[in-house]
């Protein structure tokens, strides 16, 4: 199918698609209280992760971060997939999901380690369900297709038992797409069935090659070609993005095999803070996404139809600024780590010639023994 699924227009107006509709899952409801109050939360997390991304923006040009890969613009892509994720669920992200770990509950902060050269992962990818990120493109479809492969033969699949069922997200980019990895990923998921969702967010560069040059064809149709379904979906309305994602889940999470789902997007900012957008991309071609704003778009729904009013936004500005701060103070403070760092969370278990430079490093640290 490469008709783009939207259940809410650029001006914020509520649309009907055929097969697909906006249905809250039964937790989000209990949690939230209604519909409108599902949407609130999905706002708010929108809102707060892209004043967390803007906060590290301004953190790297401080020079507090040695890089950092911006969300700005595909908000709804993420927090509409993240959200959309079972607790047992497992995600395999790149280095540009950060709202996707927001929903994984990852503590902003923890995102921030990795880019200033503190930490290498900053959370436990079991506890959140997280893998750490991959910087090498495409390498981690091929992990998230062997941890999906390893679900299935642990009878994690179709089982019925929601509090045993997975399904894997793994998440790229369209430049990932042209990657051998990505392609041998979808053929060893199509082969052998495996309960993962390819979450491809188009967000039209991979860096500055623009994806009309990548692919001939809207990349969804590439589903087709390896045997399972693919669903392209408007990747700025969080709504839909929540629908496709939550069906999709249900697909792999049941038995039915792997689904491409495609959220078409636009990368707002630069590819990283190491890049300059103007050498490549015009300001009209920006200024027609920027009127896609998936934030914008969900705010003025809100506001027409009085799911929440002036105050609502007060308040959730307020709690922006203060994350904002949060984020600067607590960033500011992350401890530089101790080089026997390197020994204690690389090897599961130690050899004895480690052991023995171990002693050493922490002898040279601790001043008890000179270096030579
Ligand atoms: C295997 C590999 N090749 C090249 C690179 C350099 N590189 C970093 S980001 C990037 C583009 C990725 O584009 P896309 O998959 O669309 O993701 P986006 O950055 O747009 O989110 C490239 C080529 C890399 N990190 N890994």
């Amino acid at each position: 199918m490469s008709d783009l699924i939207q259940l809410l227009t650029a001006d914020g107006v509520r649309v009907e698609h055929p097969d697909v509709a906006f249905s809250p899952d039964p937790s989000l409801l209990d949690t939230y209280g209604d519909e409108p109050g599902v949407l609130r939360a999905l706002l708010r997390d929108m809102t707060l992760v892209r004043r967390f991304d803007v906060e590290a923006t301004a953190l790297q040009r401080h020079g507090e971060l040695g890089l950092w890969p911006s969300s700005l613009g595909q908000e709804a892509a993420q927090i509409g997939a993240g959200r959309a994720l079972a607790p047992g669920d497992y995600v395999f992200p790149t280095y540009r999901d950060h709202g996707i770990a927001w929903c994984r509950r990852i503590d902003p902060v923890d995102l921030l380690g990795v880019f200033r050269g503190t930490d290498h992962v900053g959370w436990d990818p079991e506890e959140k369900r997280y893998a750490p990120v991959t910087i090498v493109i495409g390498a981690h479809t091929l992990h998230a297709v062997g941890y999906a492969l390893g679900a299935l033969h642990d009878g994690a699949v179709g089982t019925g038992d929601a509090s045993r069922d997975t399904a894997v997200l793994a998440c790229f980019g369209d430049g990932a797409t042209s990657q051998g990895d990505v392609n041998e990923a979808m053929v060893f998921a199509a082969s052998y069935h495996v309960p993962v969702v390819f979450f491809l967010q188009n967000n039209h560069w991979a860096i500055s090659e623009p994806v009309t040059r990548q692919s001939r064809i809207p990349l969804v149709q590439r589903a087709a070609g390896f045997g399972f379904p693919g669903y392209r979906v408007d990747g700025n309305d969080v709504l839909a993005t929540y629908a496709v994602v939550q069906r999709a889940l249900e697909h792999a999470r049941t038995g039915q095999g792997p689904v491409l789902v495609e959220a078409v997007t636009y990368r707002m900012g630069a590819h990283t803070t190491t890049d300059d957008p103007t050498r490549y991309r015009t300001d009209d071609d920006l200024e027609v996404w920027r009127r896609r704003d998936p934030i914008d778009r969900l705010a003025r729904y809100l506001r027409t139809t009085g799911g929440a009013d002036d105050a609502w936004f007060a308040a959730l500005e307020a709690e922006a600024d203060e994350l904002g701060a949060d984020v600067r103070a607590r960033c500011h403070a992350l401890p530089d780590p101790s080089p026997l760092v390197s020994f204690d969370a690389t090897y599961a278990e130690i050899t004895p010639t480690l052991a023995a430079q171990r002693a050493e490093v922490a002898a040279l640290l601790d001043g008890t023994e000179v270096a030579r």
